[in-house]
């Protein structure tokens, strides 16, 4: 099944390199699709390129759907022997959770995005309101997806995070069982949100509030995640290596998107807020450490497990402030920007001149040349990488439950051997667990699980 995902996942990606060669030009409709500019070649431009990027989509999601039920029937099935749910590490978790919000919320697009096919190839009007068809349908199928969605991609980060801060902290993971409950949870109340996207689709006011109240109640388990890894840093013996940054930027950084989603959650402000900047770097503060900085959080906590040698942490901490900088002086300005009127879609000022704002020509500069400075840096990780593949300091050997980082035992990963262990001297004396068998370099110590609340 993991290879059918890949593959299908291969051909998806193929097919969507090849629209951007074919008569016309890659898809013309934006990433959203709406209709009727997605839904006609009239309107796109894009005779070929938009029914392509349709089926590579939906060939995307199958393979998606495969690799979820995967993730789910793996974590179900073939579990390391005696380790309960509760004992089951909180990435891994996050995974699961992600994979069953992904699996409830596509069904309506895929519906919606046959029906947009049918509007480019057969001619049918599901989208067109001139044949009696809805356009506003297609707002609501994609973002009744669109919301859980980006709980999709932010709990898998949310996991690498709370996985890096307990060893760098050296303490358990404050508040487990909390942080399950609350992600099932904003699973759950993410299918609740939606239409805060369509504050200015002519949706009717009473109901816009109704969808304010439930954004703003979806801020509150995202909160109570970052207090409880506040938490688990508080009174921590910390130790800022790479990864720990990067896991310590993505809190930072992760906060300042989801207080300005509040904003835009909220109808009244969003209504002038709507297609400005402001969006773009709410999307770009939420979107960047999920993807970007969640991503090398990952690679360099799980680089000596995956190569058998560590990164080079001057170059990783040159990269991370070379990176982390730059990325806040591109997007506090688009903040500014946003706020003072400026058009996500208006990339030139020739024919708006009345639009255009001088005064705040520096901050367009600043942001652009910030980008510029912050792909450079990334020269230095991709340097780091490949070096330090070949020449990177050798990792001794993980006996016992030890990390590559300090010889710190990895927590949580349990099971079997309960009674011989004694409750927790791993997590507190920061020595292998004396009971524990190893599972692929895992402890397998219970009691550094549960024990760490009774010792
Ligand atoms: C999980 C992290 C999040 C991600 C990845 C994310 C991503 C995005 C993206 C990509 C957009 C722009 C969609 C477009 O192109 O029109 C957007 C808009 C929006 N986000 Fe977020 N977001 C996140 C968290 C939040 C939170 C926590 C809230 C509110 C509490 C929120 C509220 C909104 C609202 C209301 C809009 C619509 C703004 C508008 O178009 O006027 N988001 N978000
Ligand atoms: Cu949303």
């Amino acid at each position: 099944m993991n290879r059918l995902s890949y593959q299908i996942f291969f051909v998806s990606a193929v097919l969507i390199l090849v629209s951007l060669f074919v008569p016309g030009g890659g898809f013309g409709g934006a990433w959203t699709a709406y209709p009727p500019l997605s839904a006609s070649a009239q309107f796109n431009h894009t005779p070929w390129g938009a029914p392509l990027w349709l089926i590579a989509v939906a060939l995307e999601f199958v393979a998606f759907l495969l690799g979820g039920i995967n993730f789910i029937t793996t974590v179900m099935n073939a579990r390391a022997p005696g380790m309960g749910p509760m004992q089951i590490p909180i990435f891994v978790w996050m995974v699961v959770i992600a994979s069953i919000v992904f699996m409830a919320s596509v069904g309506p697009l895929v519906a919606g995005a046959i029906m947009l096919l049918f509007d480019q190839l057969l001619g049918t009007h599901f989208y067109d309101p001139k044949a009696g068809g809805d356009p506003l349908l297609w707002q609501h199928l994609f973002w009744f997806f669109g919301h859980p969605e980006v709980y999709v991609v932010l709990l898998p980060a949310l996991g690498v995070v709370a996985e890096v801060i307990t060893v760098f902290s050296r303490k358990k993971l404050f508040a487990y069982k909390t942080i399950l409950y609350t992600s099932f949870a904003t699973g759950v109340i993410s299918f609740f949100v939606w239409a805060h996207h369509q504050f200015v689709a002519g949706i009717d006011p009473r109901m816009a509030h109704l969808f304010t109240i439930t954004t703003l109640i979806i801020s509150i388990p995202i909160a109570e995640m970052t207090f409880a890894f506040i938490a688990t840093l508080y009174g921590g013996s910390i130790e800022l290596r790479t990864p720990m940054l990067w896991a310590l930027a993505f809190i930072a950084e992760f906060l300042i998107g989801g207080v300005t989603g509040i904003f835009l959650g909220a109808n009244a402000t969003d209504i002038y807020l709507h297609d400005s900047y402001f969006v773009v770097a709410h999307f770009h503060y939420t979107f960047f450490p999920i993807a970007i900085i969640g991503g090398f959080a990952a690679l360099t906590f799980w680089f000596p497990k995956m190569f058998g040698r560590h990164m080079n942490e001057t170059l990783g901490k040159i990269h991370f402030w070379g990176t982390i900088i730059p990325f806040n002086l591109i997007f506090i300005p688009l903040f500014i920007l946003g706020a003072a009127g400026e058009h996500r879609r208006i990339y030139s000022y020739e024919h708006f001149s009345q639009l255009f704002t001088p005064g705040l020509q520096h901050l367009r500069v600043l942001a652009t040349l910030a980008l510029v400075v912050m792909l450079l840096f990334q020269f230095v990780f991709l340097y780091n990488f490949i070096r330090s593949l070949f020449a990177g300091k050798k990792q001794r050997r993980i006996r016992g439950g030890r990390t590559p980082w300090s010889g710190l035992p990895l927590r949580r990963h349990h099971t079997g051997t309960l009674r011989k262990c004694r409750p927790c001297i791993a997590v507190r004396t920061n020595t292998a667990c004396p009971g524990g068998r190893s599972i692929f370099g895992l402890s397998t110590c219970r009691n550094e699980l549960q024990g760490g609340a009774k010792a």
